[in-house]
């Protein structure tokens, strides 16, 4: 009788409260949704899963076909990247077409959901399509096919992306330009890069354009040959905005402590800068499931991703790559390694999750 009797005073108490809650959208909004819990300016967004390694995995394309999946993406993000959807090897599949479905679809369910779009990526050495790796096409026949690609795809966009990863891992580890896997680099030379920034400004001069690469969260051979790149082409006047950060962190190694200061050594040279993809993935544990331990350990690396962003005044977009292990590309990259992501195949939210937020909380506090 006792136990009734307080349930039913609890749903009263409830049930009073409910108006109030509905009176204060922005408070309640801010409670559990990362993007809102963001500071004004400060874009927290994820990959939208499709294409890449999904195509070969048990599962229907998970931004079309995943209901829940898809009602988290326009819930807790204000920023979407394709994760693959606006590569070469998709968007432009044959010389003479193009194929947009999928990043129309992305772009427009972005702008219903009052979200930025990311571009991602106009020249790169991977998932290029066959007809143009295997093309043999002179020189001038290359110039022109990256210029037209450039000028279509990022003209089709135009005023509709906030940030475009204009070129993508264009050094090694080493701080050596991929003279031999970037086509556009071995076949036209070190200018061919500038010549995309200013194609591309000129199809959107709205858009900010960065430079994308992994490896480079830290003061590195690699971090140190973008530096020293940037310098030069800001002094031609070509038009690079942004350097930005991937992030694909793994638990084996130790934190990239000098992300915050190598993020505004960048800043200091008048660039944008972001965080793009970030993911941290771990062993997998004998039983298969993470330890509490690899949890909390997963948690920190996300939240000190996030810190060192908001510390940076010019760091105003913060990516992860995917939002649940469901969809992740690490296990099928990685043996033996995964749960990279901040919410379970379930859609549960990890501590990682929650260090997002209540990071987010904090600095918007601030
Ligand atoms: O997540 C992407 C996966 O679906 C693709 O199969 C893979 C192919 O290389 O690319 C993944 O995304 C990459 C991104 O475009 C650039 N940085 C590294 C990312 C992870 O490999």
């Amino acid at each position: 009788m006792r136990s009734v009797r307080t349930a039913t005073a609890a749903l009263a108490v409830a049930a009073l409260s409910l108006p109030l809650l509905a009176a204060a959208p922005h408070s309640e909004a801010r409670h559990d949704r990362l993007r809102a819990a963001a500071p004004e300016g400060f874009f927290v967004g994820t990959a939208v899963a499709g294409g890449g390694h999904h195509l070969s995995q048990p599962y229907p394309d998970p931004f079309t076909s995943d209901k829940q999946y898809r009602k988290i993406l326009a819930r807790q993000f204000g920023s979407v990247s394709p994760e693959n959807q606006m590569k070469w090897d998709f968007i432009h599949p044959e010389r003479d077409r193009y194929d947009f479905a999928a990043a129309d679809a992305i772009v427009a369910f972005a702008e219903r959901n009052r979200q930025v779009v990311r571009g991602h990526t106009l020249l790169w050495h991977s998932q290029n399509p066959e007809w143009l790796e295997q093309g043999n096409f002179s020189k001038e026949q290359l110039r022109a096919i990256l210029r037209e690609h450039i000028t279509t795809v990022v003209g089709r966009y135009a005023g509709r992306i906030q940030q475009w990863d204009v070129a993508n891992e264009i050094f090694d580890d080493q701080g050596r330009l991929r003279t031999q896997d970037n086509i556009w680099i071995r076949e036209l030379g070190p200018g061919v890069v500038a010549d995309a920034f200013r194609w591309a400004h000129a199809a959107d001069p709205r858009a900010k354009l960065f430079f994308n690469d992994y490896n480079v969260e830290g003061v590195n051979a690699k971090s140190n040959a973008y530096h020293t790149l940037v310098q030069d082409l800001l002094r031609q006047g070509v038009p690079v905005h942004g350097f930005s950060v991937q992030a694909h962190l793994s638990t084996r190694y130790g934190f990239p402590g000098d992300l915050e200061s190598n993020l505004r050594r960048f800043d200091a040279l008048g660039l944008e800068t972001a965080v793009t993809e970030l993911d941290v993935r771990m062993d997998v544990p004998e039983g298969g499931v993470p330890t509490a331990e690899q949890e909390r350990t997963q948690a920190e690396y996300y939240r000190r991703t996030l810190a060192a962003c908001l510390a940076v005044d010019g760091c105003d977009s913060f990516t992860i790559w995917g939002f649940t292990d469901k969809y992740s590309w690490v296990p099928v990259f990685f043996e033996g390694e995964g749960f990279a992501n901040v919410m379970t195949d379930e859609f549960e939210r990890k501590p990682a999750f929650y260090a997002l937020l209540d990071t987010l909380k904090a600095a918007r506090g601030r």
